[in-house]
């Protein structure tokens, strides 16, 4: 693709825009970019681009460009993309963009759940097999940024949301994970459907020689490339697990309970997925074993932070949906007191009462949506509604006794009082740390 001269115009100021600009840049094209927000979100914007701070749908209407660059966090379909992308050439996102310029293969992970972990782990192993490996897109860097290395790897890790999905074209992994499905922001789609579909795009353009590693019974139908199945229930699947050893085909191949730090059901498919998708790049069995050696998931997956007066403090703010909560719950084998809660997105949270039964003490809730929560959870389990976590830990921590595990899974994402699940797990963590 020549953008030589082109005039390229880039919606949204952030990681990805800036990693699209620069992109842009070195290919030659003149760079405007716009920001519904005011001048402070172009501080980082790179030199040479012609910045639009404040930007309406109204200025979108009459802007002319080659190539339009939506950035995932703004809606695709919305009236304010709509106005630009009006008078655009075509409309991509940073990620479509990157891979025009990469010459690499690409794994592709997506799922609702456990795409940071697998990401980190195919990343770890391609990179000692050799083939790179660099985490990037939804995690780690812009996928961008990884193509303007001045050694390009042969390989990535490239984790994909649907909001990115939504804008690929011509997109092309090699090797797909498909790690599972539930309903998630629903404050962005009209409807589940809607965002199954944008997931979907992930196997647009796979052929009949790419894979696709795929959870047993999640609803794929028509895939045109070959399907690899990972499985904690199904022991005919070509990788199993029962959460201790993996079999590949039937033989004992791993065990995660001596070679890796990774624990529970949900860790091992992360472990199998990743195998298989590096498996399917010609990496050796032993290769992943001595990869996956000394690996430490990532904070705020079920992280435990310490152990007081023999409670168990796990962080898991990275659940932001109902599906992560209800896995963090399964996989727990103590009893639970349950710290849940935060921004307003639209999520059912019915589904989660049978599991509240089996597995919680009780429910401290917090934040946005801490009065809703704790009347739906209080049908289940004694629950108290709270203002935050400074009032819900040491809440938490009178509720739990010897031989509990104060869980927080909030089950929602954090932006009503947090800037991120990073730093809703950090605050967790001193909470938790400052108990005496
Ligand atoms: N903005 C507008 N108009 C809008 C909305 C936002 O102009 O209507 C502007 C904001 O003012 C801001 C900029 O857009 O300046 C932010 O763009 P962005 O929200 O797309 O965020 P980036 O910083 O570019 O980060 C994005 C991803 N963010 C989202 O998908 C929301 C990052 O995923 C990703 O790591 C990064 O690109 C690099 O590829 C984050 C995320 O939360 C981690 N992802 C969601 C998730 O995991 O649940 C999908």
């Amino acid at each position: 693709m020549d953008l030589t001269g082109k005039h390229v115009a880039i919606l949204g100021a952030g990681r990805s825009g800036r990693a699209a600009a620069l992109l842009a840049l070195r290919e030659g094209a003149a760079v405007s970019m716009w920001d519904t927000a005011g001048p402070d979100a172009f501080r980082n914007t790179p030199p040479g681009v012609d910045i639009h701070p404040l930007a309406t749908a109204g200025d979108g209407a009459a802007v002319r460009c080659d190539l339009l660059i939506v950035s995932p966090g703004i809606d695709t379909y919305g009236p304010y993309v709509a106005a630009f992308a009006a008078g655009a050439g075509e409309v991509i996102g940073e990620i479509e963009l990157a891979a025009r310029y990469f010459a690499g293969k690409i794994v592709g992970i997506t799922g609702t759940n456990g795409k940071t972990t697998t990401t980190e782990l195919v990343g770890r192993i391609l990179a000692r097999a050799g083939l790179g490996g660099n985490p990037c897109g939804n995690y780690g860097v812009p996928f961008a940024e990884v193509v303007m290395l001045p050694q390009p790897p042969a390989a990535v890790a490239l984790e994909l949301s649907s909001f990115q999905l939504e804008t690929i074209r011509t997109l092309h992994p090699q090797v797909v994970v498909w790690l599972n499905f539930a309903p998630d922001h629903m404050d962005r789609y009209p409807t589940v459907d809607a965002y199954y579909q944008a997931k979907l795009r992930i196997f647009l353009n796979q052929t009949p020689d790419d894979t696709a590693i795929v959870r047993t019974g999640e609803t794929l139908s028509g895939l045109t490339s070959n399907k690899v199945l990972f499985s904690t229930t199904d022991p005919e699947a070509e990788w199993f697990s029962d959460g201790q050893m993996v079999f590949r085909h039937g033989r004992p191949t791993l065990d995660l309970t001596t070679g890796t730090s990774l624990r529970g059901l949900h860790n091992a498919e992360n472990a199998m997925a990743a195998m298989a998708a590096c498996e399917a790049l010609g990496v050796s069995l032993e290769t992943m074993a001595e990869a996956l050696q000394g690996y430490a998931p990532p904070p705020h997956r079920c992280e435990l932070i310490r152990t007081l007066d023999g409670v168990e403090y796990l962080n898991d703010s990275k659940a932001t949906n109902l599906h992560a909560l209800e896995s963090a719950l399964r996989s727990q084998t103590r009893p639970v007191v349950l710290v849940a809660g935060g921004k307003e997105k639209g999520l059912d949270y019915s589904p989660v009462l049978p599991l509240l039964r089996e597995k919680a003490l009780a429910c401290v809730t917090y934040g946005q949506i801490a009065a809703p929560l704790a009347s739906l959870f209080g049908s289940a389990v004694s629950t108290s509604a709270v203002a935050d976590l400074a009032e819900a830990v040491p809440l938490a921590r009178a509720l739990a006794p010897r031989g509990s595990s104060v869980l927080l899974s909030p089950g929602t994402s954090s932006f009503d009082q947090f800037t991120g699940y990073e730093h809703r797990g950090d605050t967790f963590r001193n909470l938790v740390n400052q108990l005496r």
